[in-house]
């Protein structure tokens, strides 16, 4: 028996068929982590993530689940790889019920899983929030896929174009030498690093609504750790000097309204800090918010 989160109704894979109602919000899980040395519990958040949304009221003064337009449904937790089809089918499902999709992962390396089933065209985009781009061609050496190659391997595999690509909030000195020079002078992708967005927040915004305006879908992808350590202090990766909760939600109420898909990943969390599940769970009911605007 799995957890549903707060506010979802629960919804079996099974029965997707006989949903007809138009504007859903799909939400699954993908608790999967992909290399050996990162196995270090992000695996944990879907589940981890549905249990603390119980302690929410999922109500604040300016969003109320239960009064929304969306019906809201969670569908459960899938393998990347075993239950491709299924992830297939609820794209599908999405696309047929004019539906928007919501992830928890897992590694980062599972949106390579969920955007390489989605639907594409000229005029589909996607942009993450990292503190790293990802855009390793293997990391760890010798491992081509994972949560370090994600972009790589979309960029590759989708034939992406750099301005179908946008990656916010770059700044840490653990990405490899290879991603580096992939985002220097904006060379494959294009990148607005955090210290950017602090020191010229009107023009970093501006470069976002430029984007999105040259788009009708956009898929976000969502690594916690674009956020500072201090809001996310139990992940494999934190990273200091990191972007605010705030400035996020800014530039999501740019981006989503375009947006069909999002995916949050690497959440994880110990057992004596959950900082960053309660995080999490903030970070989804204001993106659900967003969405409702
Ligand atoms: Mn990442």
């Amino acid at each position: 028996m799995k957890n549903t989160f707060l506010g979802f109704f629960d919804q079996s894979y099974e029965s997707l068929d006989k949903l007809k109602e138009k504007n859903a919000l799909f939400l699954f899980g993908i608790p999967f982590e992909r290399t050996k040395d990162n196995k270090k519990g992000s695996r944990k958040a879907p589940n981890a993530l549905r249990k603390k949304s119980l302690e929410f009221s999922a109500v604040s003064t300016t969003f109320n689940i239960y009064q929304n337009k969306t019906n809201y449904y969670d569908i459960g937790n899938f393998h990347p790889v075993k239950e491709k089809k299924k992830i297939q089918k609820l794209w599908d499902k999405a696309l047929d019920l004019s539906s928007r999709i919501l992830v928890l992962g897992g590694d980062h390396s599972i949106t390579f899983d969920t955007l390489s089933l989605a639907p594409w065209d000229e005029k589909t985009a996607i942009i993450w929030f990292d503190a790293h781009s990802d855009l390793a061609d293997e990391y760890p050496p010798g491992i081509f896929q994972s949560h370090g190659t994600v972009f790589a391997n979309l960029k590759d595999k989708l034939e992406l174009k750099k301005n179908q690509m946008l990656f916010i909030g770059g700044h840490a000195y653990t990405q490899t030498t290879t991603e580096y020079l992939k985002i220097q002078n904006q060379k494959e992708v294009i990148h607005l690093p955090t210290q950017k967005i602090f020191s010229n927040k009107d023009d970093s915004l501006k470069v976002i609504s430029e984007f999105v305006s040259n788009f009708d879908r956009i898929y976000v992808s969502i690594d916690a750790d674009a956020f500072d350590q201090a809001y996310v202090p139990t992940l494999a990766t934190m990273e200091p000097f990191g972007l605010t909760p705030q400035l996020v939600v800014e530039m999501l109420e740019i981006i989503l309204p375009k947006t069909k898909y999002v995916d949050i990943v690497e959440f994880r969390h110990s057992l004596l800090n959950r900082t960053a599940l309660n995080f999490g769970v903030g970070l989804i009911f204001k993106i659900l918010e967003l969405w409702e605007k």
